[in-house]
Protein backbone atom coordinates (compact mmCIF):
# COMPACT_ATOMS: atom_id res chain seq x y z
CA UNK A 1 0.00 0.00 0.00
CA UNK A 2 1.47 3.46 -0.45
CA UNK A 3 2.19 5.72 2.21
CA UNK A 4 0.34 8.90 1.44
CA UNK A 5 0.34 10.84 4.96
CA UNK A 6 4.23 11.62 6.22
CA UNK A 7 5.39 10.90 9.18
CA UNK A 8 8.27 12.60 11.47
CA UNK A 9 10.27 9.00 11.13
CA UNK A 10 9.35 9.42 7.08
CA UNK A 11 11.08 12.07 5.89
CA UNK A 12 13.76 11.03 4.21
CA UNK A 13 16.04 12.73 2.76
CA UNK A 14 15.58 11.71 -0.46
CA UNK A 15 11.72 12.25 -0.14
CA UNK A 16 12.31 15.61 1.03
CA UNK A 17 14.82 16.23 -1.67
CA UNK A 18 12.04 14.78 -4.31
CA UNK A 19 9.66 17.00 -2.61
CA UNK A 20 11.50 20.58 -2.70
CA UNK A 21 11.89 19.35 -6.68
CA UNK A 22 8.58 19.74 -7.08
CA UNK A 23 8.28 23.29 -5.01
CA UNK A 24 10.90 24.06 -7.02
CA UNK A 25 9.24 23.49 -10.26
CA UNK A 26 6.14 24.91 -9.12
CA UNK A 27 3.82 22.21 -9.31
CA UNK A 28 1.10 22.39 -6.44
CA UNK A 29 1.14 20.32 -3.41
CA UNK A 30 -2.35 17.97 -2.96
CA UNK A 31 -3.78 16.34 0.00
CA UNK A 32 -2.74 13.17 -0.64
CA UNK A 33 0.82 13.73 -1.99
CA UNK A 34 3.84 13.01 0.13
CA UNK A 35 4.50 15.98 2.23
CA UNK A 36 7.32 16.51 5.30
CA UNK A 37 5.73 16.49 8.32
CA UNK A 38 7.37 19.93 9.00
CA UNK A 39 5.54 21.35 5.98
CA UNK A 40 2.52 19.98 7.04
CA UNK A 41 2.46 21.22 10.83
CA UNK A 42 3.75 24.81 9.24
CA UNK A 43 0.59 24.79 7.23
CA UNK A 44 -1.29 23.71 9.93
CA UNK A 45 -0.07 26.76 11.90
CA UNK A 46 -0.55 28.73 10.01
CA UNK A 47 -3.97 28.04 8.23
CA UNK A 48 -5.17 27.59 11.62
CA UNK A 49 -4.47 31.29 12.68
CA UNK A 50 -5.57 32.38 9.92
CA UNK A 51 -9.63 30.74 10.66
CA UNK A 52 -9.11 31.44 13.67
CA UNK A 53 -8.73 35.52 12.98
CA UNK A 54 -11.16 35.42 10.60
CA UNK A 55 -14.01 34.17 12.96
CA UNK A 56 -12.24 36.02 15.74
CA UNK A 57 -12.28 38.84 13.28
CA UNK A 58 -16.28 38.99 13.12
CA UNK A 59 -16.26 40.44 16.49
CA UNK A 60 -15.23 44.07 16.69
CA UNK A 61 -17.38 44.74 13.47
CA UNK A 62 -20.34 42.66 14.48
CA UNK A 63 -20.42 44.95 17.45
CA UNK A 64 -22.09 47.73 14.66
CA UNK A 65 -24.44 45.58 13.15
CA UNK A 66 -27.56 47.46 15.46
CA UNK A 67 -25.63 50.73 15.29
CA UNK A 68 -25.28 51.01 11.58
CA UNK A 69 -26.15 54.24 10.54
CA UNK A 70 -28.68 53.67 7.51
CA UNK A 71 -30.44 50.20 6.21
CA UNK A 72 -28.01 49.91 3.61
CA UNK A 73 -24.72 50.57 5.78
CA UNK A 74 -26.37 47.60 7.96
CA UNK A 75 -27.03 45.32 5.12
CA UNK A 76 -23.34 46.12 3.43
CA UNK A 77 -21.88 45.03 7.40
CA UNK A 78 -24.14 42.14 7.91
CA UNK A 79 -22.76 40.59 4.67
CA UNK A 80 -19.28 41.17 5.22
CA UNK A 81 -19.33 39.98 8.76
CA UNK A 82 -20.61 36.53 7.41
CA UNK A 83 -18.37 36.25 4.34
CA UNK A 84 -15.81 36.45 7.49
CA UNK A 85 -17.12 33.54 8.77
CA UNK A 86 -17.36 31.44 5.61
CA UNK A 87 -13.76 32.19 5.27
CA UNK A 88 -13.13 30.94 8.63
CA UNK A 89 -14.92 27.67 7.24
CA UNK A 90 -13.48 27.64 3.96
CA UNK A 91 -9.97 27.64 5.71
CA UNK A 92 -10.74 25.37 8.72
CA UNK A 93 -12.00 22.69 6.22
CA UNK A 94 -8.22 23.45 4.26
CA UNK A 95 -6.83 22.20 7.36
CA UNK A 96 -8.35 19.05 7.45
CA UNK A 97 -7.27 18.14 4.36
CA UNK A 98 -4.34 18.20 6.45
CA UNK A 99 -5.29 15.40 8.61
CA UNK A 100 -6.36 17.35 11.85
CA UNK A 101 -9.76 18.28 12.94
CA UNK A 102 -11.78 20.84 12.98
CA UNK A 103 -12.81 20.19 16.73
CA UNK A 104 -9.03 20.22 18.34
CA UNK A 105 -8.27 23.53 16.40
CA UNK A 106 -11.45 25.15 17.94
CA UNK A 107 -10.31 24.09 21.18
CA UNK A 108 -6.79 25.95 20.84
CA UNK A 109 -8.57 28.30 20.03
CA UNK A 110 -10.82 28.29 22.96
CA UNK A 111 -8.26 27.22 25.37
CA UNK A 112 -6.56 30.50 24.55
CA UNK A 113 -3.33 28.18 23.13
CA UNK A 114 -3.71 29.05 19.58
CA UNK A 115 -2.95 32.50 18.06
CA UNK A 116 -4.86 35.00 16.13
CA UNK A 117 -4.54 38.41 14.36
CA UNK A 118 -3.24 40.70 16.75
CA UNK A 119 -5.75 43.26 14.73
CA UNK A 120 -8.86 41.68 16.08
CA UNK A 121 -7.89 42.91 20.16
CA UNK A 122 -8.51 46.35 19.56
CA UNK A 123 -11.80 48.02 20.34
CA UNK A 124 -14.37 49.73 17.36
CA UNK A 125 -15.04 52.97 19.53
CA UNK A 126 -16.81 54.66 16.43
CA UNK A 127 -18.55 54.18 13.33
CA UNK A 128 -16.06 55.35 11.67
CA UNK A 129 -13.67 52.29 13.03
CA UNK A 130 -15.79 50.13 10.95
CA UNK A 131 -14.69 52.39 7.85
CA UNK A 132 -11.11 52.10 8.69
CA UNK A 133 -11.24 48.43 9.50
CA UNK A 134 -12.58 47.86 5.62
CA UNK A 135 -10.23 50.26 4.13
CA UNK A 136 -7.08 49.05 6.09
CA UNK A 137 -7.93 45.87 7.75
CA UNK A 138 -9.55 44.21 4.58
CA UNK A 139 -6.44 46.01 2.25
CA UNK A 140 -3.84 44.59 4.23
CA UNK A 141 -5.45 40.89 4.24
CA UNK A 142 -5.90 41.45 0.15
CA UNK A 143 -2.28 42.55 0.22
CA UNK A 144 -1.12 39.35 2.11
CA UNK A 145 -3.96 36.97 0.79
CA UNK A 146 -3.38 37.81 -2.91
CA UNK A 147 -0.20 36.39 -2.37
CA UNK A 148 -0.93 33.49 -0.89
CA UNK A 149 -3.21 32.79 -3.74
CA UNK A 150 -0.10 31.52 -5.29
CA UNK A 151 1.03 29.47 -2.43
CA UNK A 152 2.40 26.07 -2.93
CA UNK A 153 -0.46 24.31 -1.09
CA UNK A 154 -3.49 23.70 -3.44
CA UNK A 155 -6.24 24.10 -0.89
CA UNK A 156 -4.90 27.00 1.00
CA UNK A 157 -4.66 28.70 -2.49
CA UNK A 158 -7.66 27.87 -4.34
CA UNK A 159 -9.40 29.29 -1.21
CA UNK A 160 -7.79 32.68 -1.33
CA UNK A 161 -8.84 32.76 -4.58
CA UNK A 162 -12.15 33.37 -3.55
CA UNK A 163 -11.58 34.92 -0.10
CA UNK A 164 -9.56 37.92 -1.89
CA UNK A 165 -12.80 38.56 -4.29
CA UNK A 166 -15.15 38.81 -0.72
CA UNK A 167 -12.55 41.07 0.53
CA UNK A 168 -11.97 43.38 -2.58
CA UNK A 169 -15.99 44.34 -1.49
CA UNK A 170 -14.56 44.61 1.60
CA UNK A 171 -12.31 46.89 1.44
CA UNK A 172 -14.09 48.77 -1.01
CA UNK A 173 -17.46 49.31 1.32
CA UNK A 174 -14.98 50.30 4.30
CA UNK A 175 -13.50 52.77 1.86
CA UNK A 176 -16.84 54.35 0.91
CA UNK A 177 -17.73 54.55 4.32
CA UNK A 178 -14.38 56.81 5.18
CA UNK A 179 -14.38 59.10 2.45
CA UNK A 180 -18.24 60.01 3.08
CA UNK A 181 -16.87 60.57 6.62
CA UNK A 182 -14.17 62.51 5.42
CA UNK A 183 -16.43 64.43 2.87
CA UNK A 184 -19.06 65.43 5.63
CA UNK A 185 -18.91 67.77 8.61
CA UNK A 186 -16.38 68.60 10.45
CA UNK A 187 -17.01 66.17 13.77
CA UNK A 188 -17.53 63.69 10.77
CA UNK A 189 -13.79 64.53 9.52
CA UNK A 190 -12.70 64.68 12.91
CA UNK A 191 -14.67 60.75 13.92
CA UNK A 192 -12.64 59.42 10.80
CA UNK A 193 -9.37 61.35 11.43
CA UNK A 194 -9.43 59.37 14.81
CA UNK A 195 -10.11 55.73 13.12
CA UNK A 196 -7.38 56.49 11.27
CA UNK A 197 -4.72 57.49 14.02
CA UNK A 198 -5.55 54.30 16.28
CA UNK A 199 -5.89 51.58 13.65
CA UNK A 200 -2.62 52.38 11.32
CA UNK A 201 0.15 51.21 13.72
CA UNK A 202 -1.60 47.90 15.02
CA UNK A 203 -2.62 47.52 11.01
CA UNK A 204 1.13 47.05 9.69
CA UNK A 205 1.61 45.03 12.80
CA UNK A 206 -1.21 42.52 10.71
CA UNK A 207 2.30 41.69 8.59
CA UNK A 208 3.84 40.13 11.57
CA UNK A 209 7.54 40.47 12.69
CA UNK A 210 10.08 42.68 10.90
CA UNK A 211 11.61 39.38 8.51
CA UNK A 212 15.09 39.58 10.96
CA UNK A 213 12.97 38.20 13.99
CA UNK A 214 10.54 36.65 11.88
CA UNK A 215 11.67 32.74 12.83
CA UNK A 216 8.97 30.96 9.97
CA UNK A 217 9.82 33.23 7.02
CA UNK A 218 12.17 31.78 5.35
CA UNK A 219 11.33 27.94 5.79
CA UNK A 220 8.24 29.00 4.62
CA UNK A 221 9.35 31.30 1.69
CA UNK A 222 11.69 28.08 0.76
CA UNK A 223 8.51 26.05 0.53
CA UNK A 224 6.53 28.98 -1.31
CA UNK A 225 3.66 28.98 0.80
CA UNK A 226 5.11 32.40 1.57
CA UNK A 227 6.16 34.03 -1.73
CA UNK A 228 6.92 37.57 -0.13
CA UNK A 229 8.45 38.10 3.34
CA UNK A 230 6.24 40.26 5.80
CA UNK A 231 8.74 43.45 5.42
CA UNK A 232 8.07 43.19 1.45
CA UNK A 233 3.91 43.03 2.17
CA UNK A 234 3.72 45.59 4.75
CA UNK A 235 5.90 47.97 2.30
CA UNK A 236 3.51 47.05 -0.20
CA UNK A 237 0.57 48.01 1.84
CA UNK A 238 2.22 51.08 2.98
CA UNK A 239 2.96 52.57 -0.86
CA UNK A 240 -0.88 51.63 -1.94
CA UNK A 241 -2.29 53.48 1.29
CA UNK A 242 -0.23 56.64 1.34
CA UNK A 243 -1.85 57.77 -1.66
CA UNK A 244 -5.28 56.42 -0.80
CA UNK A 245 -5.18 58.68 2.35
CA UNK A 246 -3.93 61.78 0.39
CA UNK A 247 -7.21 61.37 -2.10
CA UNK A 248 -9.45 62.02 0.93
CA UNK A 249 -7.24 64.28 2.77
CA UNK A 250 -6.90 62.05 6.06
CA UNK A 251 -3.52 62.05 7.57
CA UNK A 252 -1.75 59.16 8.67
CA UNK A 253 -0.12 59.45 11.71
CA UNK A 254 3.33 59.25 11.18
CA UNK A 255 5.68 62.20 11.08
CA UNK A 256 8.58 60.38 9.58
CA UNK A 257 6.34 59.38 5.92
CA UNK A 258 8.55 60.18 3.09
CA UNK A 259 8.93 58.99 -0.54
CA UNK A 260 11.92 57.57 -1.80
CA UNK A 261 12.19 58.04 -5.48
CA UNK A 262 14.96 55.63 -5.79
CA UNK A 263 13.17 52.70 -4.22
CA UNK A 264 9.90 53.81 -5.07
CA UNK A 265 8.97 53.32 -1.71
CA UNK A 266 7.63 55.27 1.17
CA UNK A 267 9.52 55.00 4.19
CA UNK A 268 7.73 54.87 7.82
CA UNK A 269 8.69 55.44 11.10
CA UNK A 270 9.30 52.61 13.63
CA UNK A 271 7.14 50.17 14.89
CA UNK A 272 6.39 49.33 18.92
CA UNK A 273 6.98 46.10 18.67
CA UNK A 274 6.32 45.96 22.57
CA UNK A 275 2.82 46.29 22.01
CA UNK A 276 2.94 43.58 19.41
CA UNK A 277 4.49 41.10 21.46
CA UNK A 278 1.83 42.33 24.74
CA UNK A 279 -1.08 41.76 21.85
CA UNK A 280 -0.28 38.39 20.79
CA UNK A 281 0.75 37.44 24.73
CA UNK A 282 -2.61 37.90 25.33
CA UNK A 283 -2.20 41.49 26.78
CA UNK A 284 -3.75 43.71 24.01
CA UNK A 285 -6.88 46.08 24.73
CA UNK A 286 -9.69 43.47 23.87
CA UNK A 287 -7.86 39.85 24.25
CA UNK A 288 -9.88 38.52 27.20
CA UNK A 289 -13.04 39.93 25.81
CA UNK A 290 -13.06 38.16 22.36
CA UNK A 291 -11.99 34.80 23.82
CA UNK A 292 -14.97 35.30 26.18
CA UNK A 293 -17.22 35.85 23.37
CA UNK A 294 -16.24 33.28 21.29
CA UNK A 295 -16.02 30.89 24.33
CA UNK A 296 -19.88 31.97 24.99
CA UNK A 297 -20.99 31.59 21.41
CA UNK A 298 -19.55 28.16 21.40
CA UNK A 299 -21.40 26.97 24.96
CA UNK A 300 -24.48 28.32 23.43
CA UNK A 301 -24.23 26.46 20.23
CA UNK A 302 -23.49 23.38 21.73
CA UNK A 303 -27.25 22.10 20.95
CA UNK A 304 -26.31 22.89 17.44
CA UNK A 305 -23.58 20.22 17.47
CA UNK A 306 -25.64 17.68 19.54
CA UNK A 307 -28.38 17.97 16.61
CA UNK A 308 -26.09 18.17 14.07
CA UNK A 309 -24.25 14.51 15.28
CA UNK A 310 -27.84 13.04 16.11
CA UNK A 311 -29.13 13.70 12.48
CA UNK A 312 -25.56 12.89 11.33
CA UNK A 313 -26.16 9.18 12.80
CA UNK A 314 -29.40 9.00 11.51
CA UNK A 315 -28.26 9.44 8.31
CA UNK A 316 -25.07 6.65 8.77
CA UNK A 317 -27.63 4.23 9.86
CA UNK A 318 -30.15 4.53 7.48
CA UNK A 319 -27.78 3.92 4.47
CA UNK A 320 -26.15 1.01 6.17
CA UNK A 321 -29.71 -0.62 6.62
CA UNK A 322 -30.40 0.37 2.52
N1 LIG B 1 -0.94 38.52 15.02
O1 LIG B 1 7.53 33.87 12.00
P1 LIG B 1 6.39 34.80 11.84
C1 LIG B 1 -8.13 39.18 8.01
C2 LIG B 1 2.98 35.26 15.11
S1 LIG B 1 -7.30 37.74 8.27
C3 LIG B 1 -0.73 37.45 15.82
O2 LIG B 1 6.57 35.97 10.96
P2 LIG B 1 4.58 33.63 9.95
C4 LIG B 1 -9.45 39.13 7.31
C5 LIG B 1 3.17 34.08 14.18
O3 LIG B 1 1.97 33.35 14.08
C6 LIG B 1 -5.86 38.20 9.21
N2 LIG B 1 0.34 36.65 15.73
O4 LIG B 1 5.08 33.97 11.40
C7 LIG B 1 -10.44 39.91 8.04
C8 LIG B 1 4.29 33.34 14.85
O5 LIG B 1 3.78 32.64 15.98
P3 LIG B 1 3.98 31.03 16.18
C9 LIG B 1 -5.02 37.03 9.45
C10 LIG B 1 1.23 36.95 14.75
O6 LIG B 1 3.50 32.63 10.06
C11 LIG B 1 -10.57 41.26 7.86
C12 LIG B 1 5.12 34.46 15.41
O7 LIG B 1 4.28 35.61 15.52
N3 LIG B 1 -4.29 36.70 8.25
O8 LIG B 1 -7.64 40.14 8.42
C13 LIG B 1 1.07 38.04 13.87
O9 LIG B 1 5.73 33.32 9.07
C14 LIG B 1 -11.52 42.00 8.57
C15 LIG B 1 6.33 34.77 14.54
O10 LIG B 1 5.91 35.33 13.27
C16 LIG B 1 -3.55 35.58 8.18
O11 LIG B 1 -3.47 34.80 9.10
C17 LIG B 1 -0.07 38.84 14.04
N4 LIG B 1 -0.31 39.91 13.28
O12 LIG B 1 3.97 35.02 9.41
C18 LIG B 1 -11.30 39.27 8.93
C19 LIG B 1 -2.88 35.34 6.85
N5 LIG B 1 2.12 38.09 13.04
O13 LIG B 1 2.95 30.34 15.35
C20 LIG B 1 -12.27 40.00 9.66
C21 LIG B 1 -2.06 34.09 6.84
C22 LIG B 1 2.92 37.05 13.38
O14 LIG B 1 5.39 30.71 15.70
C23 LIG B 1 -12.37 41.38 9.46
N6 LIG B 1 -0.90 34.17 7.70
N7 LIG B 1 2.39 36.39 14.41
O15 LIG B 1 3.75 30.83 17.65
C24 LIG B 1 0.27 34.75 7.33
O16 LIG B 1 0.42 35.29 6.26
C25 LIG B 1 1.43 34.61 8.30
O17 LIG B 1 1.12 33.60 9.22
C26 LIG B 1 1.75 35.94 9.05
C27 LIG B 1 2.87 35.62 10.08
C28 LIG B 1 2.27 36.97 8.09
C29 LIG B 1 0.55 36.47 9.81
Amino acid sequence: MTQTRSTPQSDDPARVAAFEARIAAGESIEPKDWMPDKYRRQLIRMMSQHAHSEIVGMLPEGNWITRAPSLRRKIALIAKVQDEAGHGLYIYCGTETLGVDRGELIQQLLDGTAKYSSIFNYPTLSWADIGVIGWFVDGAAIVNQTILAKASYGPYARAMVRVCKEENFHKRQGYEIVATLANGTPAQKAMVQDAVNRWWWPSLMMFGPSDTDSPNTAELIRWKVKRKTNDELRQRFVNLTVPQAAAVQLTLPDPSLAYDATSENWHFGPIDWDEFTQVIRGNGPCNRERLEARRKAHDDGAWVREAAAVHAAKQRAASAAA
